[in-house]
């Protein structure tokens, strides 16, 4: 297995839509584990490929606190409901930033697993943040879309400075 490179915001591949998988084979097995392998070193708590710069449907999540409960969405549609709530959001993608996020409370969402079977499951709470906040990655959309265009702007220019200074 590999850790792949995340790339970060402002970069413009994560504006990408991602494609659906066609077929779940060995290829999109090795793409789950490199995505899983890099997710659990980064520690994060959800990837998408996109943030690999890979633009294809596939999502992996672990949000428990030992790292032993993946979960992979390939092909994932959702359905969002209930009420809107507030929690403070982070991304792999933009490093070192955290703000409050508006979504709604509930997520039912249909997908393909690793094996390539479809399941349906619905979740609320911190896994059903983290699902549209991977699902909006895969149509090119992040977090920091949804601040001011002050806060927006500022973090953009403190990500491009540590970077420049990283280079
Ligand atoms: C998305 O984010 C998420 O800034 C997943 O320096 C986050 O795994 C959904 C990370 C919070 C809901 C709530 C962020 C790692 C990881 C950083 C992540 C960092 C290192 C973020
Ligand atoms: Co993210």
């Amino acid at each position: 297995m590999t850790i792949l490179n995340v790339i970060s915001f402002p970069d413009p591949r994560l504006r990408t839509k991602a494609a659906p998988v066609a077929a779940v084979d060995a290829a999109i097995d090795q793409l789950v584990g490199d995505m899983l392998e890099t997710l659990y070193q980064a520690p994060g708590i959800g990837l998408a490929a996109t943030q690999v710069n890979v633009h294809k449907r596939v999502i992996v999540i672990d949000i428990s606190k030992d790292g032993d409960d993946p979960l992979v969405l390939i092909n994932p549609q959702l359905e969002v409901s209930g009420e809107l709530l507030e929690t403070q959001e982070g991304c792999l993608s933009v490093p070192g930033f955290y703000e409050p996020v508006t979504r709604r409370e509930h997520t039912h969402v249909q997908a393909l697993d690793r094996q390539g079977k479809p399941f349906a499951m619905d979740v609320d709470g911190l896994l059903s943040v983290c699902i549209q906040h991977e699902c909006d990655h895969l149509q090119g959309k992040l977090f920091v879309d949804y601040l001011s265009s002050l806060k927006r702007s500022r973090i953009q220019k403190k990500l491009l400075k540590s970077r420049r200074a990283a280079a």
